[in-house]
């Protein structure tokens, strides 16, 4: 399968976060880095399953990739992934051109797109009406960004990235389910169990 002419927006299965969460965590097995974006992308992960590689995002929206492309560059031998969801996205476009332009080979992007800004009640955004958020990765200049067309072909494109040759988008039509768990709302800890997780002693400042 070619991850750059894969299926258009529209013909893509509606799936569930959590679902392919798990399917996403069943495949790590070299303590890859993940990121999860505010509200329900986070609270999907926490609930996949803890890991001392994940990385809880409380509070802004739009900071997960940008987060993520630190990670991927300060440790370049480990695959870091972002979910994040379609509005807080949105809210930051610019940095699809930065991780283009820094061009990270260990750095996935998972986008959640069901096209609400769900956790504030459900707004639509404009990936619900008019933006394809696959083209414009691909217009920021991320050549490997694909819509998944249903489970199975999101498993193998998470595969094929897990390989390396990114950075890689990867953008999931979902559900308006709500999230299955809750984050702890523990900043410190999260960061400290972060940090421990990648292997990272803390300084003394
Ligand atoms: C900078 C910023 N603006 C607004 C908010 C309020 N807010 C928190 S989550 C959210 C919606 C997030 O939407 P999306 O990323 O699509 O995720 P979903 O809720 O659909 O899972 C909003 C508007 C915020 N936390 N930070």
């Amino acid at each position: 399968m070619n991850i750059a002419t894969s299926t258009p927006a529209r013909n893509t299965k509606v799936m569930n976060r959590f679902e392919l969460t798990k399917r996403l965590v069943a495949q790590l097995k070299h303590e890859e880095a993940v990121i999860g974006g505010i509200g329900n992308a986070n609270f999907d992960l926490w609930a996949s399953g803890q890991r001392p590689q994940n990385f809880y995002m409380l509070g802004s929206m739009g900071l997960t990739i940008p987060i993520a492309l630190g990670v991927a560059i300060a440790q370049p031998q480990r695959h870091v992934i972002a979910l994040e969801g379609d509005g807080s996205l949105l809210m930051q476009l610019g940095c699809l051109a930065t991780v283009a332009e820094r061009a990270p080979k260990n750095l996935t992007i998972v986008v959640w797109d069901n096209g609400i800004y769900q956790i504030t009640g459900s707004q639509p955004t404009a990936s619900a009406a008019s933006a394809d958020l696959v083209a414009i990765a691909r217009g920021a200049g991320i050549a490997q960004s694909a819509w998944a067309a249903d489970e199975s072909e999101f498993d193998q494109l998470v595969a094929s990235t897990l390989k390396g040759g990114g950075p890689t988008l990867i953008a999931a039509r979902i559900d308006g389910k709500p999230a299955v768990g809750a984050t702890d709302r523990d900043p410190v800890q999260i960061r400290e169990r972060f940090m421990q997780g990648l292997g990272v002693k803390r300084g003394t400042a």
